[in-house]
């Protein structure tokens, strides 16, 4: 994907940090899917929290470093990655022991992790429908100055319109029951795949634990949490979740505060009431 060359950072200050640092944000889906890999690698590395929700990745001085926009950024050494699936390659291949990749051939991990990737707007969805409860529009001033904001990087910016395009539309329309119900399908289309592989592997690329089943795995706590009837329609992936879910390493990343649980207990009661549950959503 888009790489950012270093004579394109204009935030110049990051290129001199020695050692493995991680732009993150607690609740952020692909930060904790990067978190998971470094928690199961052992790796150690020095974080720096962007507060999504007061709007900090759109400070002139993060968008200096990505401009996008988003997180994860990974800086090691001075040397910038961006996108999630990227950084877990770029560290597989600079930490190969206690192997998360050997399931597959790289270039099947790297198609799986496309495919997973193409699906970010998806999980969207129904984050911001069941799991946010109306919560996530962004300040339009905030959005303006992000919409504004010039790198030298054309591709990225034009990258970024997708992102402004979405927080406009949500802000006008929210989430239609439409956008849910085919990103659902989609989900869905994948989900039949991996639990028909599971009736004679342990995880989704083989026997063996790999960055694939960690993207997946961040997905599925979504979904998970919103209400997708795993138990009935997928059970074997519904078994492999649990399976890491009692992990330490998995759930310490993606257990949220009580304020975030109350959330989306709102946030799937309305949806519940007004019968637009997930397992409601996929019957029809
Ligand atoms: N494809 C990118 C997606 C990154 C992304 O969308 N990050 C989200 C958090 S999961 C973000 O930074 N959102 C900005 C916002 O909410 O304003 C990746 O895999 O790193």
């Amino acid at each position: 994907m888009v790489q950012i060359p270093s004579d394109q950072i204009k935030s110049k200050e990051i290129l001199d940090w020695k050692g493995l640092h991680l732009f993150h944000f607690r609740g952020s889906s692909c930060s904790q899917k990067l978190r998971i890999y470094l928690n199961l690698k052992g790796i150690s590395w020095t974080p720096h929290s962007i507060n999504l929700a007061s709007g900090k990745n759109y400070s002139e001085w993060f968008l200096g470093i990505n401009p996008k926009g988003l997180v994860p950024v990974l800086v090691d050494d001075g040397h910038v990655e961006i996108e999630s699936n990227d950084i877990l390659e770029y560290l597989e291949k600079k930490f190969p022991e206690n192997s998360l990749s050997s399931s597959s051939s790289n270039s099947d991990i790297k198609s799986l992790l496309k495919e997973e990737d193409n699906l970010h707007e998806d999980i969207r969805n129904i984050a911001y429908r069941y799991m946010f409860g109306g919560l996530g529009t962004k300040q339009l001033k905030k959005l303006k100055k992000y919409e504004e904001y010039k790198s030298t990087n054309q591709e990225l910016d034009q990258l970024k319109m997708k992102e402004v395009e979405f927080y406009k539309n949500f802000g006008s329309n929210g989430i239609t029951d439409n956008a849910v119900k085919n990103s659902l399908y989609r989900f869905s289309e994948c989900y039949e795949r991996y639990e028909t592989l599971l009736n004679h592997q342990k995880f989704f690329t083989g026997n063996d634990l790999s960055l694939v089943d960690i993207a997946w795995f961040i997905y599925t706590y979504r979904l998970f949490i919103s209400g997708f009837p795993f138990d009935d329609k997928f059970p074997l992936v519904s078994q492999w979740f649990q399976k890491l879910y009692s992990q330490k390493e998995f759930f310490n990343e993606v257990n949220d505060p009580l304020l975030f649980k109350l959330i989306r207990l709102y946030a799937r009661i309305s949806n519940n009431l007004s019968g637009k549950s997930i397992k409601k959503i996929l019957d029809n």
